[in-house]
């Protein structure tokens, strides 16, 4: 369902067999050889979810793409699976717009996981004056998301993403203030076997 201009909610869009996939592939990436870590941001402030980047990795110092973590271990982004390309893909092309995904931040967030208002805006000029979209899925406890404006101050609507959940934020919605306020512990499909919550959001560098 269309939300706004380029914003789009796909609610339950992945069978709890997908969803069940896809965290068992989460699960092995964040405590694989290219650990999942809590990053420190620029003022020196630790974020409030376990960060994993694929395909390149993002910075929390710089807030500048670079292919080894060099704000800390100095280990490569591990590769972005073929299949979660295609995934992002179809989801774009449902939304209608086209993304060919380079790299994935997949972020867990425990019972006390949140993530302050922010645009992504680290992607290359080119595609961000493109409005190539953000692909977003949700995985276990519900989170209260936040979608503001294209200003910090504009207004801000509260939404539940709910596990199997898809949010597509591209063209005029690309550079929307987003966030998460809160996660619902407690709140997984009990099938899933996950407490707390992954969330991928597919770009296109
Ligand atoms: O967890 C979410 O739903 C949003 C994540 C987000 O805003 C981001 O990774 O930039």
């Amino acid at each position: 369902m269309q939300i706004a201009p380029g914003a789009f909610h796909f609610r339950g869009h992945l069978s709890l067999d997908a969803q069940r996939t896809l965290v068992a592939q989460c699960r092995a990436l964040v405590d694989g050889a290219v650990p999942a870590y809590v990053p420190v941001v620029r003022g020196g402030g630790k974020m409030h979810v376990r960060m994993l980047c694929l395909g390149k990795h993002w910075n929390g110092k710089t807030y500048a793409y670079e292919p080894t973590r060099s704000d800390f271990d100095d280990l490569p982004a591990p590769p972005l699976p073929d299949e979660w390309k295609a995934l992002a893909r179809d989801l774009a092309r449902t939304a209608g717009m086209t993304l060919e995904a380079d790299l994935c931040i997949l972020n867990y967030y425990g019972a006390d996981g949140r993530m302050g208002l922010h645009q992504d805006k680290d992607e290359s000029a080119r595609s961000l004056a493109a409005g190539v979209p953000v692909v977003s899925i949700s995985l276990g406890d519900t989170a209260r998301f936040l979608f503001g404006g294209l200003r910090r101050r504009d207004v801000v609507e509260t939404l539940p993403l709910e596990s199997g959940d898809a949010f597509v934020f591209g063209g005029p919605a690309r550079l929307r203030y987003h966030g998460v306020s809160r996660i619902i512990p407690g709140t997984a499909p009990p099938g899933l076997g996950l407490t707390g919550r992954f969330n991928l959001t597919f770009r296109q560098y």
